[in-house]
């Protein structure tokens, strides 16, 4: 018979709160990924270049006011509106390296007393990830590091409801990687674990959908 062996990249989620290093070690990962030849993108949510990307982008520098709800969906859609693209990239072996995801939309708007299972629903369907990295620091010391932005959501007592969201959030299938070590430390765990599930995919882990 057909042995079937469906080769695929791999869907990787960096999680944490905002100043927790996830952006720079998406694109130190990258380059690491692209050097060893890996055929690889760097993807992040929100993503601002769609409609529904400028609305939440103008939400969070506080040019407009919507519903909780409302933006939440918004959140949302703007997965939905790349999920295709998402799936056809990962079906022809392109591994995806994720800044931010569903767990940002349930961690997020739950902090702000939504329910959470009213806020998980909507991203039921979704691409599961292979493999969700959650890049750990307390909410004072990321506070610490070199100021918030000033954007909706960057505020230390907000920040800690976000920590309490995703500590419910997370399940034993995530990896913890302290955040506070020096960069090159993150770096070198967050390759290792990367690696191992590019592996487990391009050897034909089926694909599966949110929530597991
Ligand atoms: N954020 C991000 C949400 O509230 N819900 C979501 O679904 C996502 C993906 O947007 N403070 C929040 C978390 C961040 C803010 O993200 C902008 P970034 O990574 O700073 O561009």
């Amino acid at each position: 018979g057909s042995k079937k062996c469906d080769s695929r990249g791999a869907l990787i989620v960096l999680e944490g709160l905002d100043r927790c290093g996830k952006t720079s070690q998406c694109s130190r990962l990258l380059s690491s990924l692209e050097k060893s030849g890996h055929a690889v993108e760097s993807w992040r949510f929100p993503d601002r270049n769609t409609g529904v990307g400028q609305m939440i982008s103008s939400y969070l520098a506080n040019d407009s006011h919507l519903d909780d709800r409302a933006i939440h969906l918004l959140f949302s859609a703007n997965r939905w509106e790349k999920r295709s693209l998402m799936e056809s990239k990962l079906r022809s072996g392109t591994t995806l390296i994720v800044d931010r995801y569903s767990f940002s939309g349930v961690a997020f708007s739950s902090a702000k007393g939504l329910d959470m299972e009213w806020c998980k629903a909507p991203e039921i369907g979704l691409l599961a990830p292979d493999l969700v990295v959650y890049l750990e620091i307390s909410p004072e010391q990321a506070a610490e590091r070199g100021g918030y932005g000033g954007e909706r959501y960057e505020k230390l007592e907000f920040q800690k409801r976000v920590a309490e969201s995703y500590k419910t959030l997370r399940d034993a299938t995530w990896k913890i990687i302290d955040a506070t070590l020096p960069i090159e430390d993150v770096e070198k765990q967050l390759r290792e674990i990367v690696m191992e599930s590019v592996l487990t995919c391009g050897e034909g882990k089926p694909l599966s959908e949110l929530w597991p």
